[in-house]
């Protein structure tokens, strides 16, 4: 699938704005055809956003089970004798979509696009109804899993991962026309030959056969670089300018489909020509070794929830600029795509996560404590929840694949690993990554509960990813404790011969909260000790080729007694405001300071 785009032959029209928007806990919607007219008793909410946090109310913030969305749009009179598609960047965790009566699509998963030809359903200079039924209760077979559970006060939702379960469509729709006959996808990979670049490409187009493809690389000036024409080639460019961690460096790639001298498609896609790749316990970029400095983040902001922000997309960058960070992991799932444009730009590496967080029972919310489940079973997470994972995988890598910025996938995060179910659960998951991209590494992030000896999946990785609360979760408090053990166990699995990033590490802290005695949970002060011992350890590992923070800033869970108004391990307030900490790292990773 390809992202829509204006070009010269191609019209997109945004439909964000104001939707009609309604509950329906008794999902009574789609029998009684809410579709196919004014929705009835709606009220109006905000695209994109989370619909939690908008209405002042505790219903609507609480609430799991069907809700609907609802607008009109004017086809435009241009459109006429064009196809023309409906396309969502992401509606959470599932939808179905109407157009006028016609049901035209339904997809699973929160955080991928997806879309439908309505060229049939629709008229050129005509008004068309837009209807989406968005669900977003977790279940066993859903990514992330959940469960409702029926208690004295009524049903409940539950689920294992400690962020709050924003739902709704949090990122743009389009309406977008092409001609009949055009590009489905494109698919570039790039590799190094001294200073000579390579870009191979692929293209799928659908439509006519009597067509030819014709490939313009263009650099950053606009100077045409390379040419060439068939569904697939390779193009060379001598004396390339790489893509480089701190240098977005970005050609234009116009793919064109002709028939004869007649453009009927064209399509953009920006091409970043670097290489990855694993050797021992080195993380190559380019062929240079890279340490990976910055956060897990989390797509959560006050009154949109996971709505995407362009305002605080740029200013969250202007943030990991000021501090230093080259890098950060997309936990726990796709983020916008505007994110992903926006690294590429401007040179900050990612690891791309899947949604697939809180596959452990032996943590709830981050938080050791049985939940009362078997994680891997024919009952709970079965070969039902890995086919959704599976196609998540897919999804993922499909949509993100052209993407510079992305050097490693994460195929899930602090899943149970240390069982036999878990083995056979994952390793063929490795597999469906490795077979949708060949070119990158590939890995998952391994939970202090299977620590190094006891882990059955980290066999399968490329590379090591690790959350470790030494000096929080365990040795609270007792940084000279933590320092040992933490050492201990680092040393176990550095002797697997892999690089080892630290995915997670981080301390809640109240922010304002301070104290003169060392070792003070919470304070302002404990969370810069708290990353100096880590940092002393990392130090002394040379198998660690990273270390990202836990959290780039507070973010909002479900309530609980650990929990102060949200997970408070941000280095940046919810507010973007910086804690101690923000400046102890910003003295550790801007060496140009
Ligand atoms: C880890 C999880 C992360 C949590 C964090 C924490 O990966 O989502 O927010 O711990 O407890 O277990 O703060």
């Amino acid at each position: 699938m390809l992202r829509p785009e204006d070009t010269s032959t191609r019209e997109r029209k945004n439909l964000n704005g104001l939707w009609q928007f309604r509950l329906d806990s008794e999902g009574e919607g789609r029998l009684a055809g809410w579709f196919r007219g004014p929705l009835p008793e709606s009220r109006e909410m905000a695209v994109p956003a989370s619909f939690n946090d908008i209405a002042a109310d505790a219903t609507v913030r609480d609430y799991f089970g069907d809700v609907w969305y609802q607008t009109s749009a004017w086809v435009p009179q241009g459109w006429q004798g064009r196809r023309i598609v409906l396309h969502f960047e992401s509606a959470t965790h599932r939808a179905t979509v109407w157009v006028n009566d016609v049901e035209v699509v339904s997809h699973e998963g929160g955080y991928t696009p997806f879309e439908a030809d309505i060229t049939d359903h629709v008229t050129a200079g005509q008004e068309v109804r837009i209807t989406a039924l968005i669900n977003n209760t977790l279940h066993w077979q859903s990514i992330p899993p959940g469960v409702i559970e029926d208690t004295p006060a009524g049903k409940r939702q539950r689920y294992w991962h400690d962020f709050f379960n924003y739902a709704g469509i949090h990122r743009t729709v389009w309406l977008y026309a092409t001609d009949p006959t055009h590009f489905t996808d494109v698919t570039v990979t790039t590799d190094l030959d001294g200073d000579n670049g390579m870009i191979d490409y692929t293209v799928d187009a659908e439509g006519a056969d009597d067509v030819e493809t014709r490939v313009i690389l263009r650099d950053a000036e606009g100077s045409e670089v390379a040419t060439d024409t068939g569904g697939s080639g390779t193009l060379s460019v001598p004396g390339v300018h790489k893509w480089a961690p701190g240098d977005g460096y970005l050609y234009d790639l116009e793919i064109q489909l002709m028939r004869d001298d007649t453009v009927l498609d064209s399509y953009h896609q920006s091409v970043g020509v670097r290489t990855v790749k694993v050797d021992g316990i080195q993380f190559l970029i380019n062929g240079e070794p890279f340490y990976f400095t910055g956060f897990g983040k989390h797509e959560d902001l006050p009154v949109i929830g996971k709505g995407h922000s362009d305002a605080y997309l740029v200013h969250d960058f202007e943030l990991l600029n000021w501090i230093g960070a080259n890098s950060f992991r997309t936990s726990h799932y796709p983020y916008s795509e505007d994110v992903l444009d926006y690294a590429d730009r401007h040179g900050i590496v990612i690891i791309d996560e899947t949604a697939a967080v809180g596959l452990n029972m032996g943590l709830g919310g981050g938080i050791f404590g049985g939940q009362g489940y078997q994680t891997f079973s024919p009952e709970t997470a079965n070969d039902a929840t890995r086919e959704v994972h599976a196609q998540a995988i897919r999804e993922l890598i499909a949509r993100d694949k052209n993407h510079p910025s992305v050097v490693l996938w994460s195929i899930a995060n602090e899943p149970e690993s240390d069982t036999e179910g878990a083995e056979k659960y994952f390793e063929p998951l490795f597999g469906v990554a490795r077979q949708a991209d060949p070119t990158r590494p590939v890995g998952f992030v391994n939970v202090m509960l299977a620590p190094h000896g006891k882990c059955r999946v980290s066999q399968f990785g490329d590379v090591l990813m690790l959350n470790r609360y030494y000096g929080w979760y365990v040795d609270t408090g007792d940084l000279p404790a933590a320092e040992l053990a933490w050492e201990d166990e680092l040393e176990g699995w550095a002797s697997e011969g892999k690089p080892i990033i630290i995915t997670e590490y981080g301390a809640d802290t109240y922010p304002g909260l301070h104290s003169l005695v060392a070792g003070s949970p919470w304070t302002e002060e404990y969370q810069v000790e708290y990353l100096d011992m880590n940092h002393r350890v990392f130090d002394r590992i040379d198998a660690v080729v990273g270390e990202q923070v836990w959290n780039f800033a507070d973010f909002t869970t479900t309530s609980g007694i650990m929990r102060v108004g949200g997970n408070k391990k941000g280095v940046f307030t919810r507010d973007r405001q910086p804690k101690a900490a923000a400046y102890a790292l910003r003295r550790r990773w801007r060496k140009d300071l």
